[in-house]
């Protein structure tokens, strides 16, 4: 029912019978409750309940003083001295708890004030990832040359990561991706759906969906059931590339693919391609180009090529015509090359980085270095 913190202590009403005696000890009592409220407010607001709960319109000094009509006209100017200097007491203390009070305001903020022409404190910046930087690095190389960046599903189908790219149920070439399959099964009994295992299938989605001329690259996470250790991790990064259109040849891929090195490792770059397997492509590459570190002499302590002179930094090919066919191009009209790369050993080689963890153990004395 109350909402004065002083409810607790109720008063005294005061009748019309009362006599003076007990007008005076009842007010003599209220006074002291009051100056005893009075040292327990700690704050402006506490001040200003204290002051309406007992001098307020409704207060309950006033309400005593009010109460002076009850008794008789005779006994009036006594009782009424009193209440007037209770009330009178009562008010000056208030005021001097209200200049205190503001006082210590005043040195608090004073005590706590800001010397603005001190230096601000140093901000640590944070920065891009290496290997968001590198990725970021290798499609806009790419886009100079004219393709779009595109990306898609890191949760793919079988039928897009596997069977579009002429790796049919059960081919041996399987084996190449140790697959992550998801814990759901068709009405056959089949995992249909996996991790993907590279960013291939976002290749196939989009020549479904578009009519050459194609050029894309497809950034992107890719996942595989394999042991890490220094040169392979369970989730890496890839950047495949695609170009579709009449016409295209080897000499489009070599063009495009030794522009991309001298971009990336220098102008001065040799590239060498030679034969490699990707079911997806006839014929396949591996390219290389010739050791920075060596300058391509193969030098037997050279730590990035091991003594080869040459440095092997992605696959590619044309892209097979059965793929092709697949996803409803005519292998007669349209040909395309196709190429895939590792964005981590990208960055390793160009950076001297010895080991793919390095990327994923989140220490910041590594990380900043870039
Ligand atoms: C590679 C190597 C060679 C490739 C092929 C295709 C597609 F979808 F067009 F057939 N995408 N990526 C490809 C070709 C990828 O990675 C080492």
């Amino acid at each position: 029912m109350g909402h004065s913190p002083f409810e607790g202590h109720l008063f005294v009403l005061m009748k019309l019978d009362m006599t003076t005696e007990s007008y005076l000890s009842n007010m003599e009592e209220l006074k002291a409750l009051a100056l005893k409220e009075l040292e327990k407010a700690r704050t402006a607001e506490e001040l200003e309940q204290w002051r309406a709960a007992f001098l307020g319109r409704k207060g309950r000094v006033t309400q005593v003083v009010r109460a002076l009509s009850g008794l008789s006209p005779h006994e009036r100017p006594r009782a009424g001295a009193v209440a007037n200097e209770a009330k009178t007491l009562l008010e000056a203390r208030l005021a001097e708890r209200q200049e205190a009070l503001k006082g210590a305001e005043l040195e608090q903020l004073s005590a706590q004030s800001i010397d603005v022409t001190l230096p601000g404190r140093q901000i640590t910046l944070g920065g891009l990832h290496p290997v968001t930087q590198i990725v970021r690095e290798i499609c806009g190389v790419f886009t100079s040359m004219g393709f779009q960046v595109v990306e898609g599903p890191e949760v793919e189908w079988d039928a897009y990561n596997f069977e579009k790219l002429n790796i049919p149920q059960d081919h041996p070439a399987r084996d190449m991706w140790s697959t992550l399959w998801v814990d759901y099964r068709d009405q056959q009994g089949r995992y249909p759906m996996l991790l993907r295992t590279h960013t291939s299938p976002m290749q196939a989605r989009i020549m479904e969906q578009t009519m050459p001329p194609v050029r894309v690259v497809v950034p992107g996470k890719c996942y595989r059931y394999e042991a890490t250790d220094a040169t392979h991790e369970s989730q890496f990064y890839q950047i495949e590339g695609l170009a579709v259109d009449e016409g295209i040849t080897f000499a489009h891929l070599k063009g495009t693919l030794y522009e991309f090195a001298r971009q990336v490792f220098g102008s001065d770059r040799k590239a060498r391609f030679r034969c490699d397997y990707f079911p997806f492509v006839e014929p396949g590459v591996e390219m290389s180009i010739d050791c920075f570190a060596c300058q391509g002499r193969g030098e037997e302590a050279c730590r990035v090529c091991r003594g080869s002179g040459w440095i092997e930094i992605m696959g590619a090919g044309m892209v097979h015509p059965n793929v092709l066919r697949g996803v409803g191009y005519d292998p007669e009209v349209y040909t395309g090359f196709a190429f895939g790369l590792g964005p981590e050993r990208i960055a390793m080689l160009k950076y001297g980085i010895e080991d793919i963890r390095l990327f994923y153990a989140n220490d910041i004395r590594f990380l900043r270095q870039f």
